[in-house]
């Protein structure tokens, strides 16, 4: 599927803006037709946005079950006899669409983009009705997992297992686009380097029948190659590679022609580099790389989870200014404009799925005590689960498989390692993302819960990803036993996995403004003083590749007497302000710089 874009042969209209909006906890619309005509009762909300936040109302933000949005569109008349799409580029958790009378899509999962071909239901030339049914349900049979329970006086509340509020609604961009009637309908580029000569192996799939040309320009609109026919590989002398901190990237431009002339035009930025796992060294082009950043959530005041490109170029400007150079996607695919972005300036990202929560001895990034519980079984996450998360990963790496900036695919967030049904769970999903991305390596993200000895699915990946709070939710206030566990516990991994190791979690909640001369958890010394104590350690042992403090910034969450106004482990507070630790790290990751 690919993205929608303007060209000599394509359209494309954005359907951002206010829609029409109106909350269905009873589940009455689907019943009653509520696409069939304008919608009744509606208020405003802007898309994209998540909806809780908009209005000072807390049947809005903690809302569970439908919520309608609708919107109408007007159509040119030139668009009569072009192939129609409607396109959406994120609905969270899950959505029915129509257009006029007629449903046209249905879509599960929050994160991923869905499309329709609308030809037949949508008129050119006149004005057309998009309605949505977006829901933000979770269940045991979806990714993420949760329960919705009921209260005694009849409400419905959503329990789930990861701590980031479950924001909903339109959180991305949503389009109106053509294409030709014949058209490209999809990519395949695999990109090497064999010395200085970049290859770009491709393959054009196209609807019908016609003669593909595709060339190869560089950053300055040179053609470089190019080549005749669906298949092939070009070849480029000299090239400069994609790589960390140099963002540069070629576009390729495929062609179908016909007896008439151009029929369709596609063009796809390229990035040429290579990622590899050797040993315990992460190569990006041949070189070992060390990731420095963060463990990033989409997330902000009033617009929650909807994309902002304002609010996305200032968070690349302070990952520049702190000497970042990596980010992962906690705990969801980030919106497609993050990872242009990313590209573009060379920022080396982990892509992670939705695939949070799977871990029923954890509750809300706390360790639960005592008797462990099933997690991997027919009453939690089983097959369902698992045909969502297989789902969740065939459509991220669809969706991001030509992104040079992607290195790595995490396909979980904590799942419980230590139950034995894990590995089941694990296998074949594991193999499942190999065979539709052999050229990236894969990992999950672990918890403390299982030693490297005990964790049942570690040999399935290619590195090690380690989320630790030592001195923080263990031995809080304890910075001396943190060091030694910390030591202890990484050269263990590092012996018994022949695996790079990266430290995808690691800080302490932290009130902006909270001083102390003796450093004490909540304290800004005391992150900063827990940030060096990793580092030291980190700087003792070979095998790490890598750090992503947790967490870029300060997030929302579900209530909880551990959350002051949300999680508070940011470097920077939810406004994007600096806590004193930003300077810290930015010492140490631009260090030998002139600033
Ligand atoms: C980790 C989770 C992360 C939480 C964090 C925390 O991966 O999503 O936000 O704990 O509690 O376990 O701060």
């Amino acid at each position: 599927m690919l993205r929608p874009q303007d060209g000599p042969t394509r359209e494309r209209r954005s359907l951002t803006g206010l829609w029409r909006f109106r909350l269905d906890a009873e589940g009455a619309g689907r019943g009653e037709g509520w696409w069939r005509s304008p919608l009744a009762d509606a208020m405003d909300v802007p898309v994209p946005a998540s909806y809780n936040d908009i209005y000072p109302d807390g049947t809005i933000r903690d809302h569970v079950g439908d919520a309608w949005y609708q919107t109408t569109v007007w159509v040119p008349g030139r668009w009569t006899g072009q192939r129609t799409v409607l396109r959406f580029d994120a609905a969270t958790h899950r959505a029915t669409v129509w257009v006029n009378d007629t449903e046209v899509a249905q879509h599960e999962g929050g994160y991923t983009p869905f499309e329709a071909d609308v030809t037949g239901q949508l008129r050119p030339g006149g004005e057309n009705r998009v309605t949505v049914v977006v829901n933000n349900e979770l269940s045991w049979a979806t990714i993420p997992p949760g329960i919705v329970e009921e209260r005694p006086d009849g409400r419905s509340v959503q329990r789930y297992f990861h701590d980031f509020f479950n924001y909903a609604g339109l959180h991305r961009p949503v389009w109106l686009y053509t294409t030709p009637p014949t058209y490209i309908a999809d990519l395949t580029l695999d990109t090497t380097l064999d010395g200085t000569t970049g290859l770009v192996g491709y393959r054009v799939d196209s609807s019908g029948d016609a003669e593909v040309h595709v060339v190869l320009r560089d950053a300055s609109g040179r053609e470089v190659a190019a080549s005749d026919g669906a298949g092939g590989t070009l070849r480029v002398p000299g090239v400069h590679a994609w790589g960390p901190g140099d963002g540069y990237l070629y576009e390729l431009e495929a062609r179908l022609f016909d007896a008439t002339g151009l029929v369709d035009s596609y063009r796809q930025p390229v990035g040429v580099r290579t990622v590899e796992v050797r040993g315990q060294q992460f190569l990006i082009n041949g070189k070992p790389f060390y990731f420095k950043g963060f463990g990033k959530h989409e997330d902000a005041a009033v617009r929650g989870k909807g994309h902002d490109d304002v609010l996305m170029v200032h968070d690349f400007a302070l990952l520049d200014w702190i000497g970042a150079n990596s980010i992962r996607t906690a705990h969801y695919p980030h919106a497609e404009e993050v990872l242009d972005h990313a590209d573009r300036h060379g920022i080396v990202v982990i892509g992670e799925t939705p695939a949070v929560g799977l871990n029923r001895n954890i509750g809300g990034g706390v360790f639960g005590s005592g008797k462990r519980v099933s997690t991997f079984a027919p009453n939690a996450v089983g097959d369902d689960a698992q045909r969502a998360h297989q789902q969740a990963i065939q459509e991220l790496i669809a969706r991001d498989k030509f992104h040079p900036s992607v290195v790595l695919w995490c396909l979980a967030n904590e799942p419980d390692n230590i139950q034995p049904e894990a590995r089941d769970y694990f296998a074949p999903l594991a193999a499942h993302a190999r065979t539709l991305d052999p050229s990236r390596p894969i990992a999950y993200a672990n918890a403390l819960m299982a030693a490297p000895d005990e964790c049942v699915v570690t040999d399935l990946f290619d590195v090690v990803l380690l989320n630790r709070y030592y001195g923080w939710y263990f031995g809080p206030g304890d910075l001396e036993s943190a060091e030694i566990e910390l030591e202890a516990e990484l050269r263990q991994w590092a012996k018994l996995h022949d695996k790079p190791i990266i430290m995808t979690e690691y800080g302490a909640d932290t009130y902006p403004g909270l001083r102390n001369l003796v450093p004490s958890p909540w304290s800004e010394e005391y992150q900063t003083e827990l940030l060096d104590v990793y580092h030291r350690v980190f700087d003792r042992i070979d095998a790490v590749v890598g750090e992503q403090v947790w967490s870029f910034a300060d997030f929302a969450t579900m209530p909880g007497v551990f959350r002051v106004d949300g999680n508070r482990k940011g470097i920077f507070t939810r406004d994007r302000r600096p806590k004193t630790a930003a300077f810290h790290l930015r010492a140490r990751w631009r260090e030998g710089e002139a600033t």
